[in-house]
């Protein structure tokens, strides 16, 4: 075995999937998580790496800096920061530090989509996944399918969601289509500031051969000289009031399964990415006619006396809130918002500004609803202590016609375990109501 081995940073899912790709071609492996020590129990996959692979030594934080001065390289995981204390030793032993996504890179020889965003990203990357079905594609990456994972799946080709933190690392972006869906504040509790996370998110083009963008937001163009398609910047990729446009031809909203304009955005993008790999209009039509979304995002749960109820728990930033809320809101019926959470530093003015226009009552939970309920002018509004709580007293404001939405803008850790479990928690609190 290679002494020098590859120092892999982080036991979660991205973690597990390094060690065994690694593993698989023989190569010497290390691993060490910050966590080790005083919060060892946090670990998601301590015992597994224990007892799957032996061979992997187990370096606790305190010895981190003597192991990783003897590394190859460093891959880190995409829950610790770059600029986290253990990387810092590894930049000090000039010891290179990649991403799983540099791995996965380096083997795979289908053509691969990276798609990244502030919003969006799952629903699109699983609008191309459906439509490139017969073509075997694969999606995987932040959706939660580590890439490596799926490498050696037999895929065809392969539509990886990408996170911030993912690209922030990565050295050797080569994606045969690349996009991003739209840009807005999020993660400032991460990245040090919207610029940083910005130019993140652009790494994506790096070496791209062609690029799909938003036409109405300047941070997602590539540089002009990349051959690309800007959704909402010509009128043959565009959403219009009552449908979309895609390569030119007309599909209208009750030929669409999904919810919301935001929605109508993320299928003209799926099928302008789709279309560069032969997925034909018959085909988008189809997907277009029968995917109705994804679980948590903008979600119909149930109707009780007469309200429906919709659950958009994915939408943990202020920007996927506003589109959610917006899209929500119709002349005829009022509509009843729970929000709240742990909001990630950022500024709910513009939060604020659409609950004024849109919301006729406000139910605040988690520990910036304060913060959220200073950025509004509503007097309407209600503080909850629990899930259960806040949706009863959003029924109490709900007559037969209007409609109930959570859409937090926050993330959810600071009541649940992930949006997942959040969302659960309204439906079945909703669900509660009717018994
Ligand atoms: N951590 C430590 N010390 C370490 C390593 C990690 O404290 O040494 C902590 C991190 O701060 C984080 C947690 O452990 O709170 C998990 O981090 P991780 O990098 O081990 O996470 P994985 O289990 O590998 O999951 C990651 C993505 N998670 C994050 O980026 C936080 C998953 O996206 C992704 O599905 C998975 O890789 C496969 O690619 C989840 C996510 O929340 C869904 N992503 C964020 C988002 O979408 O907003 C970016
Ligand atoms: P991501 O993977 O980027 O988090 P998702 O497809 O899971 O994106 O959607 C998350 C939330 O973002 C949704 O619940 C919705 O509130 C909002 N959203 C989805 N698509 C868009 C879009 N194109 N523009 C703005 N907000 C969006």
């Amino acid at each position: 075995m290679n002494i020098s081995p590859t120092m892999v940073v982080g036991l979660g899912d991205t973690g597990v999937s390094v060690i065994r790709h690694l593993r698989l071609k023989d190569r010497a492996v290390a691993v060490c998580d910050s966590r080790l020590g005083k919060r060892t129990r946090e670990i998601p996959h301590l015992l597994k790496v224990r007892r799957d692979y032996p061979d992997v030594s187990v370096i606790p934080p305190r010895q981190f800096a003597r192991a990783v001065a003897r590394s190859k390289r460093v891959v880190a995981s995409p829950g610790i920061a770059i600029d986290d204390t253990l990387l810092k030793f590894a930049t000090i032993e000039r010891v290179p530090i990649v991403g799983d996504i540099d791995l996965f890179m380096e083997e795979v020889d289908v053509p691969v989509v990276g798609i990244t965003g502030t919003n969006g990203k799952s629903t699109t990357a699983m609008l191309v996944g459906a439509m490139l079905q017969d073509r075997e594609f694969k999606v995987c990456g932040n959706i939660g399918l580590p890439v490596l994972d799926a490498l050696d799946s037999g895929a065809k080709g392969f539509v990886v969601e990408l996170s911030s933190f993912q690209l922030e690392r990565l050295q050797n972006a080569r994606f045969d289509v690349a996009a991003i869906t739209n840009i807005a504040e999020d993660h400032l509790d991460r990245h040090k500031s919207l610029d940083e996370y910005v130019s993140s998110k652009r790494r994506v083009y790096d070496n791209c051969k062609f690029a799909v963008f938003n036409g109405l937001d300047n941070n997602t163009r590539p540089e002009s000289a990349t051959a690309s398609i800007a959704i909402n910047g010509s009128s043959d990729w565009c959403v219009e009031p009552d449908g979309v446009v895609v390569n030119g031809s007309h599909i209208s909203a009750e030929q669409i399964a999904l919810q919301g304009r935001h929605n109508y955005f993320n299928l003209v993008m799926a099928a302008a990415i789709a279309s560069r790999f032969g997925a034909t209009d018959e085909v988008i039509r189809e997907v277009a006619s029968t995917f109705t979304g994804l679980q948590h995002r903008t979600q119909f749960v149930a109707q009780v006396n007469g309200a429906d109820y919709f659950n958009d728990s994915k939408a943990t930033n202020v920007a996927a809130s506003i589109a959610s809320i917006s899209s929500m809101s119709a002349d005829s019926s009022k509509l009843i918002l729970i929000a709240g959470g742990d909001g990630k530093s950022v500024d709910f003015q513009q939060l604020g500004a659409t609950i004024d226009k849109c919301v006729s009552h406000l139910v605040l939970i988690g520990q910036d609803a304060e913060a959220i309920a200073n950025c509004t002018k509503l007097v309407s509004c209600s503080f909850a202590s629990s899930m259960d709580e806040a949706v009863r007293i959003a029924q109490d404001h709900a007559s037969a016609g209007d409609r109930v939405l959570l859409s937090p803008a926050c993330a959810s850790f600071d009541m649940f375990r992930n949006f997942e479990h959040r969302g659960d928690a309204f439906a079945k609190a909703v669900v509660e109501l009717q018994s």
